[in-house]
């Protein structure tokens, strides 16, 4: 194994390991080709979540995939997921039985800072997170106040959260607009087990489109600004998945 990728830089410490990024956990070749495979073959979303009196876009393609942590069913067989999964478990050991993509197909796309849903994780569990494609900055902030720290995420890097971090800390991927290339999240979690309603994917009235793999890099924007719809990342609904939390609830996946 690389050395390179063997050592961590720890961004936050805490009695869970805190939050720490491998900068080079796999070779860019490597990357590149899980990128392609998941960009052509996943089966990406597009989230409209009701917002007050709206439904707002949620700022980013999603997919998400729940699997038994012993057997991996559940992973498509056309997907690296497993193949990546093996190499997180070699890292950072856990029991893994879900992972939810992001493709953020410019620099508008985007999650508001938030922490991932508490009652959505098993607790002690770590939450690991491999970037893709462009490079991209993700904020992490102490909810205790003080300023965020910025970490641009290399592709081929992963970012392990502790559960506790989730508590303490908020973190997000802010719009840019320098030119972004496609970026892309596989994040793998832990989840508790839950009443089969509950792991459907989509929250309770929750409108979401499919696309195709020729669509899903090709933003459509709405017709007009001001008549179309909004986005929802001013606000911090956007961030995260489906859950039976009250919409109120800042919450990510
Ligand atoms: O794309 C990322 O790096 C962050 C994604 C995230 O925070 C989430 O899915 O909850
Ligand atoms: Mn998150």
């Amino acid at each position: 194994m690389d050395l390179f990728a063997a050592t961590p830089i720890q961004l936050v410490e805490d009695a869970e390991g805190g939050i720490r990024y491998w900068p080079a956990f796999v070779d860019e070749g490597e990357a590149e080709a899980w990128f392609q495979a998941l960009c052509a073959h996943c089966e990406w979303q597009h989230q409209r979540r009701p917002m007050y009196d709206r439904v707002v876009d949620v700022p980013r393609l999603q997919a998400w995939y729940p699997f038994d942590q012993d057997s991996h069913e559940g992973l498509p067989a056309s997907l690296p997921l497993a193949k990546m999964l093996a190499r997180v478990q070699a890292s950072v050991p856990g029991g893994y039985n879900s992972v939810g993509l992001n493709l953020y197909r410019d620099g508008h796309d985007s999650v508001a800072m938030h922490n991932d849903k508490l009652h959505m994780l098993v607790p002690g569990q770590p939450i690991a997170l491999v970037s893709l494609g462009a490079p991209r900055r993700m904020n992490i902030r102490a909810k205790a106040g003080g300023r965020a720290l910025g970490i641009d995420l290399e592709p081929g890097s992963l970012l392990v959260m502790s559960h506790a971090s989730q508590v303490t800390h908020e973190h997000g991927i802010p719009k840019t607009a320098r030119p972004a290339a496609p970026r892309m999240s596989a994040v793998y979690r832990a989840r508790p087990a839950m009443s089969p309603h509950l792991q459907a994917r989509p929250e309770n009235g929750e409108m979401r489109r499919s696309f195709t793999p020729a669509q899903a890099l090709h933003r459509q924007r709405p017709a007009s600004a001001g008549q179309g719809r909004q986005e929802a990342d001013a606000q911090r609904l956007d961030a995260g998945t489906p859950s039976a939390a009250p919409p109120s609830r800042v919450g990510g996946q």
